[in-house]
């Protein structure tokens, strides 16, 4: 029998990737594309523009959707496209698409002897794009929170207290400044459900993992919140994409995809979701509680399935949809990757030595500190950024640096997960930085557990995949649970274990130990941001 293949695109804040994946084979092909260096004329650093002050950090969705259309070209022409009989898309949450009344047409009469974004110039009614690193709307938010009776109400609403990265605050500044752009546009996607729009020729959906981002739904009905929606921007319910809580197939690849990219006609598409969302299937973590798993990504994410909603008081962390219709937790770090590459960068070190200084180094780093803050952070919230040393560590120190910021990292993560419920069993790893063996054991001295990581990396786009497969096969009657595709897809990915020694574990968590001290130091950190 021939073969059948499911493709995930994960559209991440600096590239694209595709990943291809066999029932049988796992995943196949990958294949990536890194904005910086394919699209010079747009100008990104690391896939971004900074705009007119430093906070506001954009991208613009032409180049988006050169991405998508070259990826697809790759793919074609390595002759994977036609065996390919289900796809979807994974992308950075919360950024923000804005299209007027030409999109929808637009999409219809697409050439197929020319590309996406030769086409599809003139659908936006704004040019650029914010995205999740924007940090420029903390007004907005304080408006939003006023509006809709203060930081809890917003929280058991919507999942997170208003939050300046999220569409709902995001497009009340749009409306604020421009309101005669606001009037034109007439609808507003999410990254993910613009990306799918493209491969299914029309509006799509936003599903709950991306939906649920936005400071915007009612996240135990499932629906926009009425209440949300007025405090945002006026008439935007009729803005919005359908939102859906279960994942599910929003239709088949267009005409055009058929003819440009050599797909078959029956293809189908999955809704898109975050990459976060997406990760959590990636990771084989649907509906297993207990598991934590951590993306060190441009930014770190900790996060994780979470079945019951449950009545906790918190202002930090968010809730998202899972793809099954229930939950997942989310806490995320603005100062991932960068943080690290910024410290790496400065002494000159490579990513192993980085890694060796991990491991030849003393757990506590002598009671060491450092609060690495290169960029605004958003856990905890510091408006302004700024590299803090504690405990007589001085800049002129490589060890202790790269230590100081891998636990840094580490015992934020553990501090600000801490309302999720239990403590997990154990941590899995995905994400550029899961490759750094120091970077993980970090990680498990801190948690106290045993940390996996896997060989695929990219867990957003094997996840897109894994969820396009579970789509595209209960569509078929075969009802396929979760768990049967993680047993054949994610599993025997497993690349490294590690385990932390108890006596490491001691000096984080003793009652005086290193994350009451460090706490103690993001406490007047944030005091003074
Ligand atoms: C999550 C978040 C980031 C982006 C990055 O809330 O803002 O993880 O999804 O792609």
């Amino acid at each position: 029998m021939k073969q059948e293949y499911f493709l995930g695109l994960d559209l991440s804040t600096q590239g694209i990737t595709a990943l291809v994946i066999s029932l049988s084979g796992g995943a196949t092909h990958t294949f990536s594309i890194s904005f910086d260096d394919a699209y010079p004329a747009y100008h990104t650093k690391g896939g971004v523009l900074i705009g007119e002050t430093p906070t506001e950090v954009l991208a613009d969705p032409r180049m988006w959707a050169q991405a998508l259309d070259d990826i697809l070209i790759l793919l074609k022409d390595k002759r994977l496209t036609a065996s390919i009989r289900a796809l979807g898309v994974s992308a950075q949450q919360h950024g923000t698409v804005y299209l007027n009344r030409a999109f929808e047409e637009r999409l219809k009469g697409l050439d197929s002897a020319l590309p996406y974004d030769r086409q599809i110039q003139h659908v936006f009614s704004r040019d650029l794009s914010p995205v999740w690193m924007d940090s420029s709307t903390q007004e907005e938010c304080h408006e939003i929170t006023h509006a809709m009776g203060g930081h809890k109400e917003v929280v058991r609403l919507t999942g997170s207290i208003a939050t300046e990265r999220f569409a709902g605050p995001q497009i009340r500044k749009f409306w604020k400044r421009h309101p005669e752009k606001y009037e034109k546009t007439v609808h507003v996607s999410l990254v993910s459900s613009f990306l799918t729009s493209l491969l299914i020729g029309r509006l799509a959906p936003v599903d709950a993992g991306d939906g649920f981002g936005t400071n915007m739904a009612d996240i135990r009905s499932g629906n926009w919140s009425a209440n949300a929606l007025a405090a945002a921007a006026p008439g935007l319910r009729n803005r919005l994409p359908r939102l859906l809580v279960k994942e599910g197939l929003v239709g088949r690849v267009s005409t055009y995809v058929v003819q440009r990219f050599g797909f078959r006609p029956d293809t189908v598409v999955v809704i898109g979701s975050g990459d976060n969302p997406c990760s959590l299937v990636g990771l084989g973590l649907m509906q297993v509680p207990g598991i934590h798993a951590i993306s060190l990504g441009t930014s770190d994410t900790y996060f994780g399935y979470m079945k019951e909603l449950e009545e906790i008081e918190r202002l930090e962390g968010h809730i998202f949809g899972a793809a099954d219709g229930r939950f997942m937790f989310l806490v995320c770090f603005k100062n991932g990757s960068l943080a690290r590459e910024a410290v790496k960068n400065g002494y000159g070190l490579s990513w192993n030595d980085f890694s060796r200084i991990l491991l030849e180094t003393a757990p506590g780093n002598q009671g060491r500190m450092m609060l690495p803050y290169f960029l605004p952070e958003v856990t905890p919230l510091i408006m302004k950024p700024g590299i803090r040393r504690f405990g007589g560590l001085t800049a002129e120190e490589v060890r202790g640096n790269v230590r100081a910021v891998a636990e840094a990292q580490a015992m934020a993560m553990y501090l600000h997960s801490g309302w999720t419920g239990p403590r997990p069993q154990s941590i899995l790893v995905t994400a550029g930085g899961s490759e750094n063996r120091g970077i993980l054991t970090v990680i498990s001295q801190v948690f106290g557990v045993e940390v996996r990581s896997f060989e695929v990396k990219e867990s957003a786009a094997l996840g897109a995949a894994i969820r396009a497969a579970h789509a595209f096969l209960n569509a078929q009657g075969k009802s396929v649970e979760w768990s049967d595709l993680f047993e054949s897809l994610v599993r025997p990915n497993v690349k490294e274990i590690i385990q932390p020694s108890t006596e490491a574990v001691e000096i984080y968590q003793a009652p005086n130990g290193l994350l009451s001290l460090y706490q103690a130091c993001e406490r007047f950190a944030s005091f003074f941001s």
